[in-house]
């Protein structure tokens, strides 16, 4: 066996194209919320394969477009920042729609980055074999990339290659986390994502992008076996938080049991979850509730 390897490597692309799902395939737990929705991302989110040959630390990111609110740019700024540092970056594209012109200027955006640069194309379930000669073809007149791979995130397919190649190309170095981690993520933000995920799947038409989550109290009980959790929903206007409630109560009821049964089966414990919503006026725009909220103004995973 060759010498011990270790890096970063960053998924980068436009929303949706299946970055959440990618990462949390590559590491073999489901450490990112998905949705079929576009901007579900919002922080970079740091998960962590540790392979017998070596440890491969991914950052998942929030989706590069061109949103205008201040949260958009934030989340903006925390992908490129977090491609800015990465031993490698990987580009990920959908075989089914692949928008050329706007990957170009996404992969123009990271010129300044030492990291190798791969193309992965997913979502390949979706699509005949030959739609893929055409796409690699238009892809590499723009840009060498080391190796160019076709997955499906969703199915597996090509996963393991992908993870090959990574190591191939990783610098020797003794691994920065302890062997049995998965991410750096604190078991409340886990929380926070998986209500924000729920709310996103049941009243995403309503309330597309303006929800935050934050955790008042996490208090765990170890005699009862029980974990007392109290959430706070924030959203932008009193329309949103009726819509969020719904008649007599019932969308928060739904969203908070979706929200239980996925935080139990992860702490393995009871929970009792307690949701609150509250109208944080134009939160979006606003730079100190965004800080509140724990949003980053420009992030760098190494600090
Ligand atoms: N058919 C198919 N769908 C996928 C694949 N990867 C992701 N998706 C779907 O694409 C949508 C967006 O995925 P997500 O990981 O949240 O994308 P992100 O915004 O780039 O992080 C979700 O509905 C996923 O289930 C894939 O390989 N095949
Ligand atoms: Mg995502």
């Amino acid at each position: 066996m060759g010498p011990f390897k270790s890096g970063f490597i960053s998924i980068l692309g436009r929303p949706n194209v299946g970055k959440s799902t990618l990462f949390n395939r590559l590491i073999g737990d489901k450490v990112a919320i998905v949705a079929e929705k576009p901007q579900t991302t919002r922080n970079r989110i740091l998960g962590i394969k540790s392979m017998s040959g070596g440890q491969l630390i991914f950052l998942d990111t929030p989706g590069i477009h061109s949103g205008r609110s201040e949260l958009n740019q934030r989340m903006v700024r925390t992908a490129i920042a977090s491609g800015r540092d990465a031993d490698v970056l990987l580009f990920l594209i959908e075989a089914n729609s692949p928008l050329v012109e706007k990957d170009q200027s996404m992969i123009e955006s990271f010129r300044g980055s030492k990291g190798i640069r791969f193309l992965v194309i997913n979502k390949m379930d979706l699509v005949r074999r030959e739609r893929l000669l055409p796409i690699m073809d238009r892809y590499q007149k723009y840009y060498p990339f080391k190796e160019i791979i076709p997955v499906s995130a969703l199915t597996g397919e090509g996963i393991d290659i992908l993870l090959e190649e990574i190591v191939k190309v990783l610098p020797e170095s003794p691994p920065y986390y302890p062997e049995d981690m998965v991410t750096d993520q604190t078991e409340r933000f886990w929380v926070s994502e998986v209500i924000r995920e729920k709310v996103i799947h049941h009243c995403y038409q309503e309330i597309p992008y303006s929800t935050a989550v934050t955790i008042e109290a996490f208090k765990e009980n170890p005699e009862k076996k029980l974990v007392l959790i109290k959430a706070t929903i924030h959203v932008e206007r009193d329309s949103q938080k009726k819509i969020l409630i719904g008649k007599g109560g019932e969308k928060i009821k739904k969203i908070g049991e979706a929200a239980r049964k996925e935080v139990e089966a992860f702490l393995g414990t009871k929970v009792y979850l307690e949701l609150w919503v509250s109208v944080e006026k134009n939160w979006t725009q606003n730079s100190q509730v965004l800080d509140q909220l724990g949003y980053p103004l420009t992030f760098t995973h190494l600090s």
